[in-house]
Parts: structure tokens; C-alpha cells; sequence
């Protein structure tokens, strides 16, 4: 047995039962892929998830990999390469390649349903297996010569990384210095060093492809003059094979809280001998390429949190089940001793870690819907401009809300087992270690809830906001749940209106921004607390839809269904009682907010 708990029934029900998905698959761009398919790649990966995937999971954190700063390499722990070795082996890092470089063409939801019991399992080998997904990027963005370079990454199994971090550049990445010179002969030298780089060095694959950005000479400042290289580890000659070493070197591996089996490095370019650089798809476009990444990594780093805070929740519910101590609250001295699950607080504490990670599950399949959408669109050759507006949207809440609630609900999970829980006997002490990067990573919360507000909402002139809050205005004002769910509808209402209210009152200070630019730090003192809200309302909605589908089912179910269908109503309307009422006081603190934090000096903190 190992430390990871799947949860594939919910998947499962996620996919099948909330989203039908069953409707898309065997036809248009899936055709080859029918439901049947889809269940039996689950079960095979969820197989592989909770058995040797998750091997590693210990041992690699015990013992990390270990950098030779005269060798500038790596070793990896033996116990990773194995878990690597056969997830690679079962070839289904592929389910989201496209056909003609010799993948499934999955539709996105079933994609990120995989991708959830690999993350939560063992999140490292997600990211070092990540090369292929890169390569197909590279492929669609780059010139013949890439495109070939693509398939040979695919094909022999490269190991890549995304480059953008420097010492004076994090989240302000226009800040990057690192420097591109032309060599006129459609080469480039990158000179610069950046930081923080996952995967750049490792010991499992015979090549590692970066993809950097960097400024030509003579550009202008910010994002906008940064451009996308392709940087080999090893030159690759016209055949396929590999030539000469590259001169960009991994000259240092941090040492780190969590998510230590993933190496975090720093990148030297050009300091030993040149290293050699290939505009991707010979075009000045790096930030826009370079997002056609970051949006898949924020998907990714969103569904880590919540695969952790799943596995979390699972094992702490295994614990409380069996754990006995005291007696029931209700019950007197003299009563039989109870599990803890008997309670009030306990309850409390694991019904919140419930009904956060089951309705965050459906946020995830939310947005891999909006992508499968996309897909269809495509492949039909359709105006995509709105579904991939909706997607966007959704993005900085999977990865802000996801990550967040994630982090701070792995707490409870901790709590659960009481002192136990502080101990390595048990998992959530590191899953709490290592789901903490996914706050920072890959934008950090202040960052994606600036990406909300200014250009998912303003930018957009609220139009996808305005969908999505239309229908969850629609299913409360329904009839959704035949009678049952009418008070929880109402709490989603008031809570949807109430978050309406601290849009209109950012939109308001971002207006008047033209006139006295102070105005923004309202903006920017409201933003979290936007994306946060907005992300209960959205949560809410999406458990009283689950709801109102067991609501359905469950009279006729039996044993393990009927205890899921009941899961389900107990949680959604747990939820909406518990949480979207603070919605509310959200409202009146961003009503109320002032500049007077600004106007404190800094001397005074
Ligand atoms: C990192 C990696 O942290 C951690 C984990 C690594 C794991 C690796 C493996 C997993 C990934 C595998 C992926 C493989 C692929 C698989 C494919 C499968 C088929 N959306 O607002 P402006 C663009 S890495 C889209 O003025 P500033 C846009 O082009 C480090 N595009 O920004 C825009 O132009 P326009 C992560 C966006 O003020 C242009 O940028 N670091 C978006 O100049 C300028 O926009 C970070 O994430 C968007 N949401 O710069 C940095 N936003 O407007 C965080 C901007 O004309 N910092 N663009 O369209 C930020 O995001 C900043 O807000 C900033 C600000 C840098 C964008
Ligand atoms: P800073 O940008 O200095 O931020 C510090 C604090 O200030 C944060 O709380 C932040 O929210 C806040 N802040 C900063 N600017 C603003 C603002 N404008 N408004 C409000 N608040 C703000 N990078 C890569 O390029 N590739 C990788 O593969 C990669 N992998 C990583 C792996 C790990 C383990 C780590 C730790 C980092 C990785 N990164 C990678 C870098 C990561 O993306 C950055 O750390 C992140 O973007 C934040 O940048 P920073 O650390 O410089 O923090």
C-alpha cells in the first residue's frame, strides 16, 4: 500500500455524471476514443498512481537528488527513476498529444482527470514528464527545422523546461536581462543567468530542451521584448543524433521545504563556452508563446493542489475512522468511547476538507470542458473566441483558489490525526511541504488575482464574467433539486450578488484610477479577496449541481452508491450554509476599504 488515495469514483462521476462527457467521445476530433476507452486509460492509470507512480514518494523527499557542482549534473534517487521509468513505459503521458505526433488527442477533461491521479501520486514525475507536452508546443510554434526537433524530443523521450525566472525578474518578468546575440547564420548566443528552473537537470533522459526567454540586442523593455529560444542541452545534428554539449550548464540546485524529488535550478547561459539558441518559429513573439505554456502550467500547478488536498482529506478520513477517543459530546462519562468521527468539530473539520476538494474537482473539469470545447471548435474549424475566453477566466481561479484552499485545508487534514499527523509516519506532513510552492509558483495569488481582475474581467469588458455569473444566477433561480436545494439556491443567490457588488466597486475605483491614480491601490487591496469570493460563489454553484444529480440518483441506490449520492447533498448543502454566507462580509470589508494602509509609513511596519 502506499500513501496516495485516489479518488476515482468522484472522477469518474465528475466526468460521466456532472459533465457528461460520454456525449463527445467516439465522435468529431475523439472519435477513436469512446467511453469505454476513456474508463479502462483511468482505471489502468489510476493502477499505476496509487502503486508504483507513488513508490518513490518517500524516499525521493528523504533523500533528494544530489548536484555536483564540478560535473554541473545531478543524481537522482534510484526509487524516482523506477516510478519515472514505468510511467513512461505505459506511454500515457501521451493521452494529450495530438494525433499526428503520435498521441491520443484526449479531450482535455479526461486529460487533467489522469493528470490528477499522477499529481496527487507523485508530482515530480508529472513535471519531468512533461517534455513531450513542451515538444508539441515547440511543434506547433516553431519552423520545420523545430517541428523536426519536436518529434525527435517526443520520440526519444527529452526531458524540457520553461525558462523565465531570473534573480531581479520573478513575477515581474520584463525584467529579465538575460541577452540574445544574433550570429546572422540563424543562430543565437544567450548569455544571462536565470533561476529557480524545474527539471533543467536530471539524470533520466539523454537530452533536455529549454525553452528561454531572452531580450535580443537592441529590443525594448518589459515582456514585450523578450523572445522564445529553443536551448538544447545537447546539440542535435540534421539525422536526430546528438552532437556537442551545449553551453548552458546547471550551476546550482536549491535545497527546498517541499517538492524536493523535482530539481529547482539555477541556469547559466554562455559562461563556459557559447550557448547556442534558436528563435522559435524565427518570430519576436516570446511572451505570447511562452504563455501557451504558463496557461497549461497553471492548470497543472491548480490540479496539483487540489490532487494533494484529495489524497489529504482520504487519508485523514481513514485515520478518524478508526481513531477512538473520548466519549460523544451527547452522550455521558460513562457512554462507550467513540471514533472521533462522533465528533461535532471533527465533522466540522472534515466535511469542509470534503466539500472544498470535491467542488474544487469540478472547477477543474469546469475548465477542461471550456478546453474540449476549444478542441471541437478546432477541429471543426468554429470561432473559438468565446470558449477561450471563458477558459481564460477560469485559469486564475484553478491555480489561485485551488492552490490556496488546498494549502490551507491540508492543515486540517494535518489536525485530524492530532499529534500523529506531525509525524513522517504519515504523508500530509509533506503534502503540506510540498504543496506550498503551488502558491507561489507559476504566478504567485496576488499575481493571478491581478490576472483575474485587470485582464480576465476589465479587459475582456466583463463580457465571459458576465456568461458565467448569468448561469449561476440561472441554475439558483431554477428549480434545480425539486424542492430540496431552495434554501442552498437562495445562499448561492445572495452570494453571487454580493459578489457582483465587490466587481462593480473595483471596476468603480479602477475608473476613477483616470482621475487620481491612487484609486488603483483599492484595486489592488480588494483583488485577492475578489478572486477568493468569486471562487466560493463558483464552488458553491458547482456542489449544488452535484447535488442536484444525487438527488436524483440517490433513492435508488444502494451500499457504496447511496453513501456517495448522500456525500454529495450533505456536502453541497454543508457548503452553501457555511461558507457563502461569508461572502457577505467580504462585501462590506472591499466596500470599505481606504488608502489609509498606503498612507502608513513603511518605517512604521
Ligand atoms: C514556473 C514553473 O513557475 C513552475 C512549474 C514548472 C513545471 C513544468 C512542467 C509542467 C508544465 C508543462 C507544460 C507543457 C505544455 C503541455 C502542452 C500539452 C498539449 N494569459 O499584462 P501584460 C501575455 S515558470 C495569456 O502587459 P506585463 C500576453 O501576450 C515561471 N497571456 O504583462 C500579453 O500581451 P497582450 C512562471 C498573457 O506587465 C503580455 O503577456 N512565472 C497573460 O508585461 C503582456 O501582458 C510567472 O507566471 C495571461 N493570463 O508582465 C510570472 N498575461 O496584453 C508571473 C499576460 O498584448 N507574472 N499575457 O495580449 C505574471 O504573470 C505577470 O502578470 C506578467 C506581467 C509577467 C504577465
Ligand atoms: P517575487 O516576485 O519577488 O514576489 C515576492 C512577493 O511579492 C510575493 O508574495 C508576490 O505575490 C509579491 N508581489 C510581487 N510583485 C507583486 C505585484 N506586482 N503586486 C502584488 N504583489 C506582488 N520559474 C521559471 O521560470 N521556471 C520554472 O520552472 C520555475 N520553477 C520553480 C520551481 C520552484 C520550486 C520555485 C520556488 C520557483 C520556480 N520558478 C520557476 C520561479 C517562480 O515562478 C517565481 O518564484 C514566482 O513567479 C515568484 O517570483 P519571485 O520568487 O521572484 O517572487
Amino acid at each position: 500500500m502506499t500513501h496516495y488515495k485516489s479518488n476515482l469514483r468522484d472522477i469518474q462521476f465528475n466526468l460521466f455524471e456532472l459533465f457528461q462527457r460520454q456525449d463527445i467521445l467516439g465522435q468529431g476530433p475523439f472519435e477513436e476514443l469512446d467511453e469505454e476507452t476513456a474508463r479502462t486509460i483511468l482505471d489502468e492509470i489510476d493502477r499505476l498512481a496509487t502503486g508504483v507512480i507513488a513508490e518513490s514518494f518517500e524516499d525521493a523527499d528523504r533523500n533528494p537528488p544530489v548536484f555536483d557542482p564540478k560535473t554541473n549534473t545531478v543524481q537522482l534517487p534510484e526509487s524516482l527513476k523506477k516510478s519515472y521509468q514505468a510511467y513512461m513505459d505505459a506511454g500515457w503521458y501521451n493521452i494529450d498529444l495530438p494525433q499526428e505526433l503520435g498521441g491520443l488527442g484526449a479531450p482535455r477533461s479526461l486529460v487533467w482527470a489522469a493528470a490528477e491521479l499522477v499529481l496527487g501520486s507523485n508530482p515530480s514525475i508529472h513535471m519531468y514528464s512533461a517534455g513531450p507536452g513542451f515538444a508539441s508546443i515547440l511543434h506547433s510554434e516553431g519552423n520545420e527545422a523545430q517541428k523536426r526537433f519536436a518529434r525527435q524530443a517526443i520520440e526519444r523521450g527529452w526531458g524540457a523546461t520553461m525558462v523565465l525566472t531570473e534573480p531581479d525578474a520573478g513575477s515581474d518578468v520584463g525584467a529579465g536581462r538575460t541577452k540574445a546575440v544574433d550570429q546572422g547564420d540563424g543562430t543565437w548566443h544567450i548569455e544571462g543567468v536565470k533561476r529557480f528552473i524545474t527539471s533543467a537537470e536530471q539524470d533520466m533522459t539523454e537530452n533536455i530542451f529549454h525553452l528561454v526567454l531572452a531580450r535580443p540586442e537592441g529590443a525594448g523593455p518589459g515582456t514585450k521584448g523578450l523572445s522564445l529560444f529553443l536551448v538544447p542541452k545537447y546539440l542535435v545534428d540534421e539525422d536526430g543524433s546528438l552532437g556537442e554539449r551545449n553551453g548552458a550548464y546547471v550551476t546550482n540546485v536549491e535545497h527546498k521545504m517541499g517538492l524536493k524529488a523535482s530539481t529547482t535550478c539555477e541556469l547559466t547561459f554562455g559562461d563556459k563556452h557559447p550557448a547556442i539558441g534558436y528563435l522559435v518559429g524565427d518570430k519576436h513573439d516570446g511572451i505570447r508563446q511562452m504563455f501557451l505554456i504558463i496557461e497549461y502550467a497553471r492548470m497543472m500547478v491548480g490540479t496539483k493542489a487540489i490532487a494533494t488536498l484529495s489524497t489529504g482529506y482520504l487519508n485523514a478520513l481513514e485515520y478518524a475512522k478508526e481513531r477512538v477517543q473520548g466519549n460523544d459530546l451527547a452522550g455521558d462519562k460513562n457512554s462507550p468511547k467513540v471514533t472521533i468521527t462522533h465528533h461535532p468539530d471533527v465533522r466540522r473539520s472534515l466535511m469542509t476538507q470534503k466539500s472544498y476538494v470535491e467542488a474544487m474537482r469540478s472547477l477543474i473539469m469546469l475548465t477542461a470542458t471550456q478546453q474540449d470545447a476549444i478542441q471541437i471548435a478546432q477541429a471543426n474549424g468554429e470561432d473559438h473566441t468565446e470558449l477561450e475566453a471563458m477558459n481564460d477566466l477560469l485559469l486564475p481561479i484553478v491555480k489561485g483558489v485551488g492552490s490556496e484552499r488546498s494549502y490551507a485545508l491540508l492543515a486540517e487534514s494535518l489536525q485530524t490525526l492530532g499529534g500523529s499527523g506531525f509525524l513522517q509516519e504519515y504523508p500530509i506532513e509533506q503534502y503540506i511541504r510540498d504543496a506550498k510552492i503551488d502558491t507561489l509558483y507559476e504566478g504567485t495569488t496576488a499575481i493571478q488575482a491581478q490576472d483575474f481582475f485587470f485582464r480576465k474581467i476589465l479587459k475582456n469588458g466583463g463580457q465571459a464574467l458576465g456568461t458565467l455569473v448569468g448561469e449561476i444566477k440561472a441554475f439558483a433561480n431554477s428549480e434545480a433539486g425539486n424542492g430540496q436545494l431552495k434554501e442552498e439556491r437562495k445562499l448561492l443567490l445572495e452570494a453571487t450578488e454580493n459578489v457582483e457588488k465587490i466587481v462593480e466597486i473595483m471596476v468603480g475605483h479602477a475608473m476613477g484610477a483616470a482621475e487620481n491614480p491612487r484609486e488603483l491601490y483599492k484595486v489592488g487591496l480588494n483583488s485577492v479577496r475578489l478572486l477568493m469570493a468569486f471562487g466560493d460563489v463558483v464552488l458553491g454553484w458547482l456542489l449544488l449541481r452535484q447535488a442536484e444529480i444525487a438527488l436524483a440518483r440517490v433513492d435508488g441506490a444502494e451500499g457504496d452508491d447511496k453513501d456517495f449520492y448522500t456525500g454529495k447533498i450533505a456536502a453541497a448543502r454543508f457548503f452553501a450554509d457555511q461558507f457563502l454566507p461569508r461572502v457577505a462580509a467580504e462585501r462590506r470589508i472591499a466596500e470599505n476599504v481606504t488608502n489609509d494602509l498606503m498612507d502608513v509609513p513603511e518605517s512604521a511596519f
